[in-house]
This record gives structure tokens, C-alpha cells and sequence, in this order.
């Protein structure tokens, strides 16, 4: 039986704020966009103060000042909270090297092969974690992934929740279809119009009937899904033969222009890197986050591998052209991966 562990930290963004500004404390926090509630942008996230007059991340910072005019709004300091990540995710990986990187505050550990309990390797971390950030998070600990993200979930902020395969029916099967990984606003609606509410509803509804409905391979994940389900391993991204670089822009770009160009110079440096290390490449990864975090990824692999920038530029620029941009963009990154070692006479 695996042991899958997710952690989610809590109120990420406003919780960093207010470590560094300790007189914020149990105030209502609403981090979003410049930090000025009367502009235009939107909220990333609230501290549990705030969410207390309904404020939630993706709402208008307008809105978001009519429920609580009297909050605290401070612009988003990503470089901050990317700091404060990364010393979160090299605590997480003195656990276990097994750990699958899924978001600025958030993971996934494989703590099958520790020694100690469940219970004790979710109070360690938690530990060590409020130790050296101060900061709070919530833990799920489950046979699986999917699991496991919903326990993480279930009991925020500071929660443990550790499912087994026996407590599905009564953990699992009363929540709504929603948190259900993969289950977004329009499959919930599509559920709803079957009658289908909550999970337990989901898990009583025959497989077929959803591959009528969704396709063969999501009708067949709803189903599985449903019944706690998930063989699905961890995507460590430990990938020693990769070489990878991005940049945060000062100001979020609208510019397909300024993005190519940044795409360009970026390829370039991995281009010189691997090269200097005497590799070719086969994959190429383009990665576009936009200024509300959505993050797209799309790889695109040669038929060989290659040192050739102007053939990996291509495939660079084939892979930007399939993520639709509809909103201006915060990140833009690259990786070579895939790397194969130069022969001498290629
Ligand atoms: P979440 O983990 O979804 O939210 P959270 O950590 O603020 O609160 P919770 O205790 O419920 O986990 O997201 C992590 C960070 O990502 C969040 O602090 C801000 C950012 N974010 C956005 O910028 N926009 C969004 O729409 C969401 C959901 C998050
Ligand atoms: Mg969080």
C-alpha cells in the first residue's frame, strides 16, 4: 500500500505578508494585483480574516473592497513568496527525494518507504516548516494522488486528514463532484444536469453512461475517480540531463512580440548550456504562466536530437503557438530535455 502525502500551505501569498509585517496578524489581508483596490485586477488570495466577508482568490479587488473596505491590500510580491517556496520544497525534500513539485505552495511526497507513521511524518514536516518560515499548512495523506490533494483540503487550515481505502464512503462520497481533480465548472454543470451532485452520486453511476457522456478516457476517470482510484506515480521532475531557464517579467506582457523575443534569448542560454556540456537535445518544453497563474506547458519532441538552436527555436516556437494567449503573461520559460550525449562526429 503507498503512502502519498500532499501539502497545501495555508492563505499562502497573505500568510508570507504577514510574517514580514507581524502587525497584519489576524487582519484581514486581501493580496491581488498592485495593491490598489479601486484599479482594476484581481485577488489572489485572502487571509482566513478576510475570507470571512467572502472575499476568495479570482474575485475583482473591486468587489473584494466593497465586502471589506477596511482590509489590508498589498500588491503581489512574487519573487517573495517564490523564495519562501523554495525553502519550503527543500525541507519537504530532506524527507524524501520522492516528491513531485505541483505548485508555489504546494506538493506531493511518496512517504511509503519512511519508517515512521503517517501521523509523525505530518507533524515533522509541519514542524520544521513552521520552524523556519513561520508559516502554517495543511496535510493529506491517502494510497493515492488524488487522494490525498482532497484530504490536504478537508480540515484548512493547519489540517491532517489521512483517508484509507476503508473511509472513502464516508469521507469522500458526501463531498460535491468539484473536488475532484480534473473536475472543472463545466463537467460540474454537465454532472448536475445528470442529477449528479456529489461523488457518491458520481461512484453510484453506471461507467458506461459516463463514456456516453464524456469520452471513453474521461468518462472512464470520472469513474474511477469516484471510487478513490488513482495509480497515477508522482512526477518527480528530477531530471539531471535538463537544462532550463525562465524569467519573470517586471511588468506583465500583452506583447507577442516581446515574448518571442524573450523565448529566443532564452533558448539561446540553454542552447550554449548543453552544448558546453556536450549534449544535444530532443525535447523541447515552452512554459507560459499568465498574470493570474494559470500555468500552460506544451513540449514538443524531434525525431532526433539536436544542437541545432534555429531547429529547437522552431519547436520552441511551435509549442508557444498551441497555448492560447487570452491574457497578458507574468512568466515565460524553457527547457531542453531529452539530452542525449554529442558523438564526435555529429
Ligand atoms: P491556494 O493554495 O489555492 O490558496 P491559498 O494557499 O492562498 O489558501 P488555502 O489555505 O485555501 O490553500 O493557492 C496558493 C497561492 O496561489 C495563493 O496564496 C495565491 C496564488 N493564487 C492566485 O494567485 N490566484 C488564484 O486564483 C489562486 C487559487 C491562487
Ligand atoms: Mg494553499
Amino acid at each position: 500500500m503507498r503512502r502519498i502525502l500532499h501539502i497545501d500551505m495555508d492563505a499562502f501569498f497573505a500568510a508570507v505578508e504577514e510574517k514580514r509585517r507581524p502587525e497584519l496578524e489576524g487582519m484581514p489581508v486581501v493580496i491581488g494585483g498592485s495593491g490598489d483596490p479601486t484599479k482594476r485586477g484581481v485577488v489572489s488570495t485572502a487571509s482566513y480574516a478576510a475570507r470571512k466577508f467572502g472575499i476568495h482568490s479570482a474575485m475583482p479587488l473591486r468587489t473584494a473592497y466593497k465586502l471589506c473596505p477596511h482590509a489590508v491590500f498589498l500588491p503581489v510580491d512574487y519573487e517573495e513568496y517564490s523564495r519562501v517556496s523554495r525553502e519550503i520544497k527543500d525541507i519537504l525534500r530532506e524527507f524524501t527525494v520522492v516528491m513531485e513539485d505541483v505548485g508555489i505552495d504546494e506538493a506531493f511526497l511518496d512517504i511509503s518507504e519512511l519508517a515512521m507513521s503517517s501521523e509523525d511524518v505530518a507533524a515533522a514536516i509541519k514542524k520544521r516548516i513552521k520552524e523556519a518560515t513561520g508559516l502554517t499548512c495543511s496535510i493529506g495523506i491517502a494510497p493515492n494522488k488524488l487522494l490525498a490533494k482532497i484530504g490536504s483540503d478537508l480540515q484548512k487550515p493547519e489540517g491532517l486528514t489521512i483517508i484509507t481505502e476503508r473511509n472513502i464512503k464516508d469521507r469522500i462520497w458526501p463531498l460535491p463532484v468539484r473536488k475532484l481533480w480534473g473536475v472543472g465548472p463545466k463537467t460540474e454543470a454537465n454532472l448536475k444536469g445528470m442529477g449528479i451532485g456529489t461523488i457518491g452520486q458520481l461512484a453510484a453511476t453506471a461507467k458506461e453512461l459516463l463514456i456516453e457522456h464524456f469520452g471513453e478516457s474521461y468518462g472512464k476517470y470520472l469513474h474511477d475517480a469516484s471510487q478513490g482510484i488513482d495509480d497515477s506515480s508522482l512526477v518527480t521532475h528530477w531530471e539531471p540531463k535538463s537544462s532550463s531557464r525562465e524569467t519573470t517579467f517586471e511588468a506583465d506582457v500583452a506583447d507577442w512580440q516581446v515574448l518571442a523575443r524573450t523565448l529566443v534569448a532564452l533558448l539561446r542560454e540553454t542552447v550554449h548550456d548543453i552544448r558546453e556540456r556536450g549534449y544535444l537535445a530532443r525535447t523541447v518544453t515552452v512554459k507560459v504562466r499568465f498574470r493570474d497563474f494559470r500555468t500552460y506547458t506544451r513540449a514538443k519532441t524531434l525525431p532526433e536530437a539536436t544542437g541545432s538552436e534555429e531547429t529547437l527555436r522552431k519547436a520552441a516556437f511551435e509549442c508557444l503557438g498551441r497555448i492560447r494567449q487570452n491574457d497578458r503573461v507574468r512568466l515565460i520559460g524553457v527547457r531542453l530535455s531529452g539530452l542525449e550525449k554529442k558523438k564526435d562526429d555529429s
